[in-house]
């Protein structure tokens, strides 16, 4: 049997249902980007602020690219569970906040008539790193993107997150003020999206631009949760659990954070009742989970792949990836400024145990797509500070090589082939093939400016890379890992 609305008396003992009357919700907010990601960590903030009795904020969820979670929701009343799991531990809810799941594609108007609704005072966005059209070099809006030059030709019609949210704003009264809460890992989330909107509005409509500058709230967040894409296991095992059949299941650990700069244009959800923290500065809540959550998931990535780990669980138990992985997070460490009254050291600790969940299956082929946009925002700030300070990284280092070597070598320690999916790594790995030495390739992969940036790198760490590259092409990561935390034991 299905999850549905009239099936889910259905459920399992123990199961805990929206606990609210879905008839009584009204729409008050519009996601975009309607992965597993928001609906395990956005939409139950918001279904804890409506169970806490505020009926304002059911979701329109829209999903711009990929149709599957909208097709699922739509055929189970947009219903759909949250499992919770930490080693043995496991709590499911089924949640009722989201009203309406969209294919932005099937129905532009939809979700342009759904932000121009006044009784709509918030959009949230997880559209991945890529999804905002960011010129990966100049970090303004990329004019040149496919869907940007559709939607400046067809502004009514729009592809883009950018397009739709300024046709939706241009539809909306004066009177509306609108809240815009970026929800993606990029340092300065809110500040960037409202670089980006207010530039492509300026092309459209000059207006429309100063409105976004003067009147549209756009906060900074910090979001965490880990959250592995769904499988077939995991659907089947949440089937169990549930005693209903859910396609939009989702399994992930019981850790959630959420810091939100605290500027808003009008109401919001109350999500404090599921925990938000809502905050004046968030920058270094972004700088500590950017580089010392996501930067070390990036290296464990790397390894595993090459090392033919699957999962992050299965990595951090290798001796060799996981005493890497601990040097790589103590690295990216040393770089943080703590937020105030932060104890970084337990968050660091409670990290690794994270990562060691053995009840996830998060993929290390997962967290290793769109290097080229997770790199930069990832390791790239800390190796920069610590070469201009003179510091070297030994580990954060030979995990830039590692991700150079799976790119140039696209297969494992044993020879099995990588899928990359990345769509900027071709240009990337297009430098290091074409270079004739190690060195030339590191050169040549630095000076990638999409990536890299401008600014030249210090002689010192471009050998030291050059070596590593070698010894990878030569003996394999695995080799290069256990030299290097043989080295940082004896430090
Ligand atoms: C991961 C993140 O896929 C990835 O790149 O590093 O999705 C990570 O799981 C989340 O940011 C955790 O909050």
């Amino acid at each position: 049997m299905r999850l549905a609305q009239r099936t889910l008396c259905n459920a399992a003992a123990g199961v805990l249902a929206p606990g609210y009357d879905r008839r009584c919700l009204s729409r008050g907010m519009v996601h975009l980007g309607l992965g597993a990601f928001h609906r395990a960590h956005q939409a139950l903030y918001t279904e804890a602020a409506i169970r806490h009795g505020d009926l304002r904020w059911g979701i329109v969820g829209v999903s711009l690219r990929a149709p599957r979670a909208v097709r699922a929701l739509a055929a189970q009343d947009c219903l759909y569970s949250v499992t919770e799991r930490q080693g043995p531990e496991a709590t499911t809810r089924v949640v009722g906040a989201v009203v309406q799941a969209v294919y932005a594609p099937d129905a532009p108007e939809r979700v342009i008539a759904a932000i121009a609704d006044p009784a709509v005072h918030v959009v949230t966005c997880t559209v991945t790193e890529q999804g905002y059209s960011q010129h990966p070099s100049s970090a303004d809006l990329d004019t040149g993107d496919a869907d940007i030059r559709h939607d400046l030709a067809h502004p009514d019609a729009p592809r883009s997150t950018l397009g739709v949210l300024a046709a939706g704003l241009r539809r909306r009264p004066a009177t509306a003020p609108l809240s815009i809460v970026c929800c993606d890992n990029m340092p300065s989330n809110g500040d960037t999206l409202r670089r980006l909107l207010g530039q492509y509005a300026g092309l459209v409509d000059p207006a429309l631009a100063r409105r976004i500058r003067n009147e549209v709230a756009l906060p900074n967040t910090m979001v965490d949760r880990i959250v592995p894409a769904a499988t077939p296991a995991s659907l089947g095992w949440a089937q169990q659990r549930l005693g209903l059949r859910d396609e939009a299941a989702i399994v992930c650990e019981s850790f959630t954070q959420w810091v939100i700069e605290d500027r808003f244009a009008g109401p919001r959800p109350a999500w404090e009742a599921g925990g938000a923290l809502l905050a004046g500065d968030v920058r270094p809540f972004q700088a500590m989970k950017l580089r010392m959550l996501n930067g070390t998931h990036s290296a464990l990535a790397y390894a595993g792949q090459l090392c033919g780990l699957a999962t992050v669980s299965a990595a951090m138990a290798d001796p060799v990836v996981g005493a890497f992985a601990r040097a790589v997070m103590a690295e990216l460490r040393a770089t943080v400024t703590a937020p105030r009254g932060y104890d970084v050291d337990r968050y660091a600790s409670a990290l690794l145990q994270r990562f060691r969940n053995p009840a996830l299956e998060h993929h290390t082929a997962q967290i290793a797509t769109d290097g080229t946009q997770k790199i930069p925002v990832r390791w790239l700030p800390a190796l920069r500070e610590s070469a201009r300070a003179g510091i070297e990284r030994p580990c954060l280092e030979r995990a830039l090589a590692l991700w150079l070597h799976y790119l140039r070598a696209a297969c494992d320690d044993a020879g099995r082939p990588l899928a990359i999916r990345d769509a900027g790594a071709p240009a990337l790995a297009a430098r290091l093939h074409a270079a004739g030495s190690d060195e030339q390739a590191v050169q040549q992969a630095l000076a990638h400016r999409a990536v890299f940036g401008d600014a030249p790198w210090p002689a010192p760490f471009v050998q030291r890379l050059a070596g590593y590259l070698a010894l990878l092409r030569e003996r394999g990561a695995a080799s290069l890992l256990s030299l290097c935390t043989a080295e940082s034991l004896n430090r």
